[in-house]
């Protein structure tokens, strides 16, 4: 019998605005549409991923002017950041829309027209508080302040009185039809949570909504009537349909229209649950299946906000370390309905953990013992035994969930259920120790068959992380023989005997480096150049308790200066050969901005001699010394007794 083909799968992100450059919020939604997209093409559907920029209103043509530019020269210049950001962070829309194409302009005309010939839209008079900054009207409900005058409750800024001539868009006449339709779709809003805002709003009341301006020039003219724009609402919102071929590519729009999901953050909640969908039953095009809203990033507990100048700019992670482990710790950190706090050392103890210990280390441990052991080819294994079935079993369920969970857009939950596997492979190693096996020719079937089990859960791994880091499961398909893309991977297909032996290995490359906090954070600021970073905070001395037995685990040295210089390209770190009485190492600081090599060179201080060794900036540091660290400025604690080279210090 023929498989039932799947529907066509059409994902959005909201159209950003070009006043500003774009921050890890914008790359959060970019990321989610992305990670659906891969997952959804790789689970069979035929997929298209849009995203764009929102390029006219007050707010972007204020941006160009303070610029001395401009709007159309101005939103040129912005949207290169977005296209760059996006190729940097491996998302691959199918269609970036701008506001200001031709195509988008011709079909929001369109629309209007049709809702006016309609009666949907008409003209009046329009007085009302208007909040400049997020270019909307206050409601009613907003109370004066003591002065008499309005606050914007979403952004704190003061509002002001306009009073125009404007068409109307007659939102009133749909409450009840909204209403009906939240009822009959109760996944048209997602998480439940936001479900349950957007109905109280409209059982509340709908007004008559102003859709033109006359006082913004920037904007798309009224079909017929040039002295009025269209809201840039209104033009934005239009964009789910124009960027997919409304009015002028009838296959494509039949094909992917109605969207599956448009994935926006809270903020917008109402124009895409309220607005949007009544505009779209206005026009007679049948509405999305969700619209998803999802949480809002902090930075370190704070709302981002370029006055406090903690607005987090993704790029200082992407140059230390790519685009995957980015991707990773957004999507696992938190579900996507929640909100979440960004804190450095949150990214880097997730990174280290999950992705260099847990993930990079079996990679690097599984396939160099098949390379030491098997010249690099997997060879006949021995019959499974119960618990190399139990590996295979363990992976055939897991894949099941994750497939669901992803499918749900429960990512964080997908990630758990892969890495709970991964999880169950270590142990498998550790329990069935190879390098033991290896020691005895006559049980060298049964090593091959406990290297298989490992090399063919990986290969499973490496499919089912592509949707979330599609570089990274690209270089381990490729450590492990396959040819061409793990993203033709289909996981209907995917098996975990589908590692052929007999395959030739490639020799492994790290693939999650071992990232070490302090060296990161004394070489990045953690926020852009222009936006400095919060003072740090003086952390409370009695968090975090641990006892004597912890504290003796850290094996403390006293460490002589042999040798001290400048790691060439990083203007914070230092390279130092020191003594430890029985053996000499080197070791990585992030001390430059404070110490000149020269300064260092026959000092003695505490080294933690028993730290993982890590790769900073292409350089192996053997070892961490100890500092007090402020702001850029580090101090070093020096011994002023002259204490024996490699001392204890307890
Ligand atoms: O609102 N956490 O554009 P915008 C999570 N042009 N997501 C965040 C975030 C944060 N801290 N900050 C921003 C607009 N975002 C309109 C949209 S659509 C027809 C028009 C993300 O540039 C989130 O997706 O202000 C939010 O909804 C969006 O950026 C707002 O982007």
């Amino acid at each position: 019998m023929a498989k039932k083909s799947k529907p066509p799968f059409y994902v959005t992100t909201p159209i950003y605005y070009v006043n500003d450059v774009p921050h890890i919020g914008h790359a959060y939604t970019t990321i989610i549409a992305d990670t659906l997209a891969r997952f959804m093409k790789m689970n069979g559907r035929d997929v298209f991923f849009l995203t764009g920029t929102d390029e006219h209103g007050q707010k972007v043509e204020k941006a160009a002017t303070a610029h001395g530019v401009d709007p159309r020269a101005w939103a040129d210049k912005v949207v290169v950041r977005f296209f760059d950001l996006w190729k940097a962070l491996d998302c691959e829309p199918d269609f970036f829309i701008r506001t200001t194409m031709d195509i988008h302009e011709k079909g929001v005309q369109k629309l209007f027209k049709i809702l006016l010939d309609r009666g949907d839209i008409y003209k009046g008079e329009y007085k009302g508080w208007y909040c400049v900054s997020d270019e909307n009207f206050l409601t009613e409900d907003v109370a004066l302040d003591k002065d008499g005058t309005k606050t914007c409750p979403d952004c704190g800024r003061k509002a002001q009185v306009v009073s125009e001539e404007t068409y109307f868009f007659r939102l009133s006449a749909y409450q009840q039809k909204l209403l009906d339709h939240y009822r009959t779709h109760p996944q048209f809003v997602r998480p439940q949570s936001r479900m349950n805002e957007v109905t109280s709003f409209v059982r509340g009341g709908l007004k008559d909504l102003s859709i033109t301006r006359t006082t913004v020039k920037w904007g798309v003219p009224v079909p017929g009537d040039p002295a009025h724009t269209i809201y840039v609402w209104f033009d934005a919102l239009h964009n789910y349909v124009t960027g997919i071929g409304y009015d002028r590519d009838p296959a494509l729009f039949e094909k992917f229209w109605p969207a599956s999901v448009h994935l926006i953050g809270k903020d917008i909640l109402r124009f895409h649950a309220v607005f949007w969908p009544a505009f779209l039953m206005a026009s007679r095009l049948p509405l999305p299946e969700c619209v998803f809203g999802h949480g809002w990033w902090m930075k370190d507990e704070a709302k981002m906000s370029k006055s406090k100048g903690n607005v987090l700019d993704p790029y200082v992670l992407i140059r230390a370390m790519g685009p995957d482990p980015l991707r990773y710790f957004l999507l696992r950190e938190v579900p996507i309905g929640l909100d979440g706090n960004f804190s450095h050392e949150g990214f880097i103890h997730r990174v280290n953990s999950d992705l260099a210990n847990d993930l990079g280390n079996l990679v690097s441990r599984a396939l160099t013992m098949i390379r030491n052991y098997f010249q690099g080819k997997i060879p006949p294994p021995a019959a499974e035994n119960p618990a190399d079935a139990e590996i295979r079993k363990a992976f055939e369920e897991m894949k099941k969930w994750a497939v669901a969970q992803y499918d749900s857009y429960a990512l964080n939950k997908a990630l758990e259920e892969i890495w709970a596997f991964i999880t169950t492979v270590n142990k498998y190693l550790a329990d069935n120790a190879p390098w033991k096996l290896h020691k005895d020719p006559a049980l060298r079937p049964r090593l091959a068959r406990v290297l298989y089990q490992a090399a063919a859960s990986l290969r499973g791994v490496a499919a089912l992380i592509a949707p979330v880091m599609p570089g990274s499961a690209q270089k381990m398909w490729e450590f492990l023989g396959e040819s061409g893309s793990v993203q033709d991977v289909r996981f209907d297909d995917l098996a975990f005997a589908g590692l052929d032996i007999g395959h030739i290995l490639k020799e492994p490359t790290p693939l999650f480096p071992r990232v070490d906090l302090k060296a990161f954070l004394a070489e990045e600021p953690g926020t852009s150049k222009e936006q400095p970073m919060d003072e740090p905070k003086t952390p409370s001395v009695d968090q975090n308790i641990i006892t004597y037995d912890e504290f003796a685990k850290l094996e403390l040295r006293v460490a002589h200066v042999l040798e001290a210089v400048k790691v060439e390209g990083a203007k914070k770190l230092l390279k130092l050969k020191i003594d430890l009485g029985t053996e000499q190492r080197q070791i990585v600081a992030g001390v430059a901005e404070t110490y000149a090599p020269e300064q260092l060179v026959g000092k003695k201080f505490i080294v933690i001699v028993n730290l993982k060794p890590a790769v900073i900036r292409g350089v192996e540091s053997q070892g961490m010394l100890l500092a007090a660290v402020s702001g850029d400025k580090s101090a070093i604690p020096f011994f002023e007794a002259d204490v024996p080279t490699g001392a204890k210090v307890k």
